[in-house]
């Protein structure tokens, strides 16, 4: 079997105390490859490697740093198939998926951070006559990014290119359930020639080895995707320490339907938003809010596409829903399926594990699910399921849907739909999340804040604010 390695010094190399688990392709429920099972010890090394590397990738010009970076996007943009075939078996995630968003998107990252330090320029404040004060920014030195199973590449990317883009050396962690990319992506960051020490990639589970990123006192910033409980943790652990935090949590999101919408593009996208990659992109929609004159018609349409949806074999390209990233993520799901039940929903459509036959028989997939009849105060419609399930609610008034879209713990990602633009700016000026879109969804432009209000997170990664995160501000007052 395949080891996934650490990278740690700019060499790849097994965990100090040899141990290793297994990954599961979640398609056929069977181990595939071994991952390192690392601890402090080998956190600690790849600290140090990060802290020696540090004084010089940080003095370094941008425009060298950017030629580093740009090469390592071409290189993934190079492997689009392999990387695409790899993070689909690790994942279960159709692999024409992968090659349309994730991988393209990976090397986008790191283009659009390799470029941006290229555009950078700071601020200044004139004191009347009497004095100039000028902001630099300068890296704050060694980070850590720890990075979720939904989105595996995208999101390690997203986290990693900003970082060493400033000018910081990092200590990363894949999350343990797909860390194959990440480690594929290691092997490119040699090949491109990135510095020894300026990426560091620890691989294993997060209580360990995350942990141990976490608590270590030279890392001075941490950014996280992940689950909101385990982003409490961080937060407490890493907030008596002051290190700077980003946290990019769950989500509840809701998808606002009103009648005067283009229900065609309604539907179509909402399918989308709902299904897409399983459902597990904290950006889905997942509670449906439909205003009453529209809502049997959405209803019946949405079910109708929704069975239309093939759950299959990921290496199908026809397939649109593959596998559920792992076993306990599926009975976590269904456990949610069993409480939308008990809480008087009813299941319209799906709700149960699909058995596929031939190769992926022992494979996680599951239906598409609808589910109504739900009150938007229940369990089923408060916490975070991150699967393929999304309930549907009829309302009468703006100041209604307002009430209900605001009632979770969350605020990460809404959408509306209207062709009113004026009702379009009001809803979206009082929907408490950090990212609302309008007649679209997960249209994005890199140059946007991205993050969540509430526990949904803290703070802001995208454009120059994820740059900003990686440096310290200094003001300096020069008095004339
Ligand atoms: O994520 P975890 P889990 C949500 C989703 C899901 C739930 C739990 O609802 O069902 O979170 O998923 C690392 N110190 N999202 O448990 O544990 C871990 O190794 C440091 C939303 O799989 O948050 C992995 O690299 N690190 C989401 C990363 O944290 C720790 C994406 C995320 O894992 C750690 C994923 C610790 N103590 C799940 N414990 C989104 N917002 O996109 C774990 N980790």
């Amino acid at each position: 079997m395949d080891k996934i390695l650490n990278y740690i010094n700019g060499i790849l190399t097994e965990p100090i105390e040899g141990k290793f688990f297994h990954t599961i392709n979640p398609a056929i429920g069977k181990p595939y490859a071994l991952v390192s099972d690392s601890d402090k010890a080998d956190v600690a090394n790849a600290v140090a490697a990060a802290s020696v590397a540090f004084p010089k990738w940080s003095a370094t010009p941008a425009r060298d740093r950017s030629a580093i970076l740009i090469k390592i996007a071409e290189l993934i943009e190079r492997d689009l198939d392999k990387l695409a075939l790899a993070e689909s078996i690790d994942q279960g995630k159709p692999v024409a998926l992968a090659k349309a968003l994730d991988i393209p998107r990976a090397a986008a990252n790191i283009r659009f951070y390799a470029t941006a330090i290229l555009h950078e320029s700071s601020e200044a404040h004139f004191t009347n006559q009497e004095a100039i004060n000028y902001t630099q920014h300068t890296p704050v030195g060694v980070v850590g990014c720890i990075s979720p199973w939904n989105l595996p590449l995208y999101l390690f990317t997203w986290k990693i290119a900003p970082a060493i883009a400033a000018g910081c050396t990092v200590v990363a962690k894949p999350s343990e359930i797909t860390p194959m990319t990440a480690y594929l992506f290691s092997k490119l960051c040699i090949e491109a020639g990135l510095p020894a020490g300026v990426l560091n990639i620890v691989h294993g589970v997060g209580a360990k080895a995350g942990q141990a990123i976490i608590e270590h006192a030279e890392i001075k910033a941490i950014s996280f995707t992940g689950g909101t409980a385990t982003g409490k943790i961080i937060a407490a652990t890493a907030g008596p320490m002051f290190k700077k935090l980003s946290l990019e949590l769950g989500g509840k999101n809701p998808n606002i339907i009103f009648t005067d919408c283009d229900f065609e593009k309604a539907v179509a996208t909402s399918i989308q938003s709902s299904f897409s990659n399983q459902g597990e992109i904290c950006l889905c929609g997942s509670r449906i809010f439909v205003e009453r004159p529209l809502y049997e018609k959405f209803v019946t349409e949405f079910t109708t596409r929704t069975k239309a949806l093939i759950v299959g074999d990921p290496l199908d390209e026809k397939t649109n829903l593959g596998a559920i990233a792992s076993e306990a993520h599926l009975t976590k799901i269904l456990s949610y399926i069993e409480l939308a039940r008990q809480e008087g929903g009813t299941i319209i459509q799906g709700g149960n594990q699909v058995k596929l036959i031939g190769r992926c028989a022992e494979g996680y997939f599951l239906e598409p699910t609808i589910i109504t009849g739900l009150s938007h105060t229940c369990r089923t419609n408060q916490e975070e399921i991150f699967g393929p399930v999304v309930t549907i609610m009829p309302f009468d008034t703006e100041e209604e849907v307002l009430k209900y879209a605001n009632s979770t713990t969350y605020g990460l990602a809404a959408t509306i739909w209207t062709e009113n633009l004026t009702r379009a700016h009001r809803v979206a000026a009082k929907v408490n999340s950090g990212i609302v879109w309008v007649n679209c969804w997960l249209f994005r432009d890199l140059r946007t804040p991205f993050g969540g209000m509430k526990q949904s997170g803290i703070g802001r990664e995208g454009g120059f604010e994820a740059l900003k995160f990686f440096t310290d501000e200094k003001n300096v007052c020069i008095k004339l």
